[in-house]
């Protein structure tokens, strides 16, 4: 079976660690689209938040704690930085991920296109399925602020979420740069050949919506919808990681699990909720028009995981 997954954040990460083993035991065929909205160039490095979740994860290098950057990662160059005065720091790129983004940004100053780094990347780290981004234009998550009565401007998504801690008012998201950007070669063909999509438990405005952006992505999925299933990234109401509670208001969702597959009306055939939420599922399946599991979602370990896996796989027959 060819599973297409797209993806974004640390709740795509864990759900990947489950889905992964199940394409292994059972002899799937794996690819990941992956959200580059969140793109940042920092310390001169090209910073792909999203791509390098998805490849530590997936490899087991991930730190699990902090939910970004690698695993027994220290902080060296950063504290040099900062030390010197040399350069911003409020974003910190790990000793062991700047090998990642030295390597990256090698590449993509040679003339390599986002797509054929990513490859070389996930070559690095052994990983067996193919991993895309979802465009190799230039696509940028800008969320418009308000910090005083006069004060509202749009900021990068990094500047917002990470160095400002998503504490201002968020009155807008925009994906600057979609409306010309392209899918990356194979994004398209992957998911009309897919015989399961999955859209994992991610933030459905600023992980998954700059993917759904893309021009002709939107029309692909549509086109498989049939086969097409996600997992709701909001348990009991709220968030497990991220900021999804305060963005999904914004793009005028309901922060519930009904809100979030609400983000995909029309793409899906089935979604995948939390036991918390089981009341729910009655009313999702008749406003929707879908097949709802209801399930442990919250992914303590790759079996939960792999678990969730299995009931969305299920949900499609
Ligand atoms: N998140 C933080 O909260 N603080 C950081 O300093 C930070 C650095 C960072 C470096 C590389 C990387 O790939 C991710 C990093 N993140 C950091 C996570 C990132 O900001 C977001 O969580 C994602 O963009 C959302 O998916």
């Amino acid at each position: 079976m060819r599973i297409v997954a797209l993806a974004g954040g640390v709740g795509a990460g864990k759900f990947l660690r489950g889905l992964q083993r199940i394409a292994l035991d059972e002899g799937h065929d794996l690819t990941v689209i992956v959200n580059t909205a969140d793109d940042i160039e920092m310390w001169g490095l090209h910073v792909s938040p999203d791509l390098d979740s998805v490849v530590y994860w997936l490899a087991g290098a991930m730190d699990r704690e902090r939910g970004w950057g690698r695993a027994g990662e220290t902080f060296h160059a950063r504290e040099a930085l900062e030390a010197g005065n040399m350069l911003p720091t409020w974003f910190a790129i790990g000793d062991r991920d700047l090998a990642t983004h030295l390597f990256r940004t090698e590449l993509l100053r040679k003339g390599w296109t986002l797509t054929a780094a990513t490859a070389s990347v996930a070559l690095a780290f052994e990983i067996p399925w193919t991993i895309l981004p979802m465009t190799d234009d230039r696509v940028t998550t800008m969320v418009r602020i308000r910090e005083s009565d006069h004060l509202v401007h749009d900021v990068h998504f990094q500047d917002y979420w990470v160095r400002r801690r998503a504490e201002p008012e968020v009155r807008a998201v925009r994906f600057e740069g979609a409306v010309r950007a392209r899918p990356a070669p194979g994004v398209l063909d992957a998911i009309g050949g897919a015989d399961a999509v999955v859209i994992c438990p991610s933030n459905p405005v600023v992980s998954i919506g700059p993917i759904l952006a893309v021009p002709r992505v939107r029309d692909a999925l549509w086109q498989r919808r049939d086969r097409a299933v996600g997992i709701s990234p909001i348990v009991g109401g709220a968030v497990l990681a991220g900021m999804a509670d305060r963005l999904m208001p914004v793009a005028g969702l309901e922060v519930s699990a009904l809100g979030a597959a609400t983000a995909y009306e029309g793409l899906l055939a089935g979604w995948v909720i939390d036991e918390a939420d089981g009341d729910l599922a009655p009313k999702i399946e008749e406003r929707l028009g879908i097949r709802v599991a209801v399930t442990e979602t919250v992914m303590s370990d790759d079996e939960v995981a792999a678990a969730v896996a299995r009931t969305a796989l299920d949900l499609l027959g």
